[in-house]
């Protein structure tokens, strides 16, 4: 129930902006510091998720926030640290997450009581620590105590408006005896709002439709940036009208339809497909728009494009030719591309197009099922209905040539932290649950965090797990191959029995797989595990191809 306005507490206040922003689920782990928060948290409208560990929840709470634009995790003092994983992932790949952490009381830190739990045993009578806060500054944008009833709404404002404008996490500590202290002074003034002012850019416009006019076969290299900062209309107004061609990168995969007919693949270097790959590096003018261009993106630097980037624009910079634009954010950038005025549109033909077109999948009866085959057959079923989120190892770069529609697949294609994928499906079901969310995991990551399951199970959501066991760390492999990349057997489709529910199935011809997906694709409410046992050394073809260039 939600408190009264007169009664709103320090805790209920957070809540109440957080479901105002429109927040429904927080995960996390409960723990002496942050029992009463955890306590505000079940009373109010918002729901509590537990998970079945602080990074875990981190995950759970990272897919969720991709989805639906807002997540939040709630952790107690000093040992929730372990979420530091996540929360890393989620500023890297900007995804904007509120950690909420609790922590000692003033009180107790008024008298020099030593605590469980702290980091610093010998901290000085009536000082609060700042340990905690202090490894959260690297990895959020904006940290807050909310430790005075008189700055508490101010606070608890300005940093979850931060994470909305930036996209990034945010760390917020609340001093257990502080929790339902009523906000004294709740502020009538409004945050500041990221205004999109008239930035005087028109020169910048200018120099780009003077570089455009001179070329004869653009195309632009879409990153994850234009998804997560809406702007994905803007930049199909811009390449509608003009008639330019987009691709986007691992990252940015889905920021467009792939069935859109401007959609000319997934570009990675030497590690897309070869057709991709040809038609990319014989444009004229490459736009890179919301895309980083960190190594995996760029098959470890290969992508033969250097001397073609002539726009460049994402959060980080803006850079037309040869000249930095400086104070010219990103989305008014794309605002004003939308509304760019050219000669006259361009006349591309796609022969890209015919290679990367859904594939014919026919299980052959009783023939060995191999990773090819695997995601050509998940290909064939994949629908607009259809969320794919994939965990780091070759179920990612298998997952480069799947359709989607847009904003469908999720991934950790840049901090690359082993086990996202499990915790990150069960998430994303949460925030989407009339969608299906397919997880696609190796082995070793599904040994990181598969007890999310279990949490799936509790919440009756019901995501299907593709599990890709090829007997190790298969990355790993081909770079420098060891003992240390094989990992323990396990009977994973034995695993529903212990957790007391959900489907586990293991498939190993083409027909078994198939059955067993179209299977789990025609049930609802219960997840369903599919095992997948491949050879050790069957890669998928852009995993050959990094392995042989990142060779030592
Ligand atoms: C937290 C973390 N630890 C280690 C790594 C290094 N790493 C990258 S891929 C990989 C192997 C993944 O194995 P699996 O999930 O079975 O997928 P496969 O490589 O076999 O496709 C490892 C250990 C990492 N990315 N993240
Ligand atoms: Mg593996």
């Amino acid at each position: 129930m939600k408190a009264s306005e007169e009664a709103r507490s320090i805790g209920n206040t957070l809540l109440d902006s957080l479901y105002a922003k429109g927040l429904k689920h927080i995960f996390g782990i409960p723990g002496d510091y942050v029992l009463s928060m955890d306590k505000l948290i079940e009373q109010h409208q918002i729901q509590y998720i537990n998970g079945t560990s602080e990074n875990s929840s981190g995950y759970m709470a990272d897919a969720y926030a991709r989805l639906t634009g807002l997540g939040a995790v709630c952790i107690t003092y000093g040992v929730g640290i372990s979420i530091v994983n996540a929360v890393s992932q989620a500023y890297v790949e900007s995804s904007p997450i509120v950690v909420i952490s609790g922590a000692p009381g003033m009180g107790e830190y008024a008298n020099g009581q030593k605590l469980h739990h702290l980091f610093n045993s010998r901290h000085l009578p009536g000082v609060r620590e700042h340990f905690q806060l202090d490894i959260f500054r690297k990895m959020t944008v904006d940290q807050v105590v909310l430790d005075d009833p008189a700055t508490a709404h101010d606070l608890i404002e300005r940093a979850l408006s931060r994470c909305l404008a930036e996209k990034k996490p945010v760390y917020i500590e609340i001093p257990r005896d502080r929790v339902l202290l009523p906000i004294s002074h709740p502020s009538k003034a409004k945050p500041k709002v990221h205004e999109h002012k008239d930035y005087k850019s028109a020169n910048c416009f200018q120099m780009i439709a003077k570089i455009l006019n001179q070329c004869e076969r653009p195309v632009i290299w879409a990153g994850h940036e234009i998804q997560r900062y809406g702007v994905a209309k803007e930049l199909l107004a811009f390449a509608e009208k003009y008639h330019i061609p987009i691709v986007s990168s691992l990252m940015g995969k889905t920021v467009i339809s792939e069935r859109h007919p401007l959609f000319a693949g997934v570009y990675q270097g030497a590690m897309s497909l070869p057709s991709v790959q040809e038609f990319v590096e014989q444009c004229d003018c490459m736009l890179q728009l919301g895309l980083l261009g960190t190594d995996v993106e760029t098959g470890i630097f290969t992508a033969n494009i250097q001397h073609e980037i002539k726009i460049r624009a994402l959060t980080e910079e803006i850079i037309i030719g040869k000249h930095h634009i400086d104070k010219l954010p990103f989305i008014p950038f794309m605002q004003g591309l939308a509304k760019l005025e050219l000669n006259s549109p361009f006349k591309h033909s796609f022969p890209a197009k015919k290679d990367f077109k859904k594939q014919n999948f026919t299980a052959k009866k009783g023939n060995k099922i191999s990773l090819s085959k695997t995601f050509e057959c998940i290909d064939k079923y994949l629908t607009a209905d259809h969320i794919v989120i994939t965990d780091i190892g070759d179920c990612l770069f298998g997952a480069a040539d799947l359709t989607l529609e847009q904003d469908s697949f999720i991934s950790c294609a840049y901090f690359a932290s082993l086990g996202f994928g499990v915790p990150g499906a069960v998430g994303a079901q949460l925030a989407a649950p009339s969608r299906r969310v397919i997880g696609i995991i190796g082995d070793g990551a599904f040994q990181f965090t598969c007890l999310e399951l279990s949490t799936a199970l509790r919440y009756q959501l019901d995501p299907i797990i593709i599990l890709l066991n090829n007997h190790g760390y298969g990355t790993e492999r081909p770079l420098l191959e060891g003992k240390y990349n094989d990992i323990q057997e396990w009977n994973y489709s034995e695993m529903p029995k212990f957790l007391g529910g959900g489907i586990g199935l293991r498939t190993s011809t083409e027909d078994e797989f198939e059955s067993a997906f179209t299977q789990a694709l025609s049930r609802r409410g219960q997840f369903h595990l599919i095992e997948v046992p491949l050879d050790k050394f069957d890669f998928s073809p852009a995993l050959k191809r990094l392995g042989s260039l990142a060779k030592h």
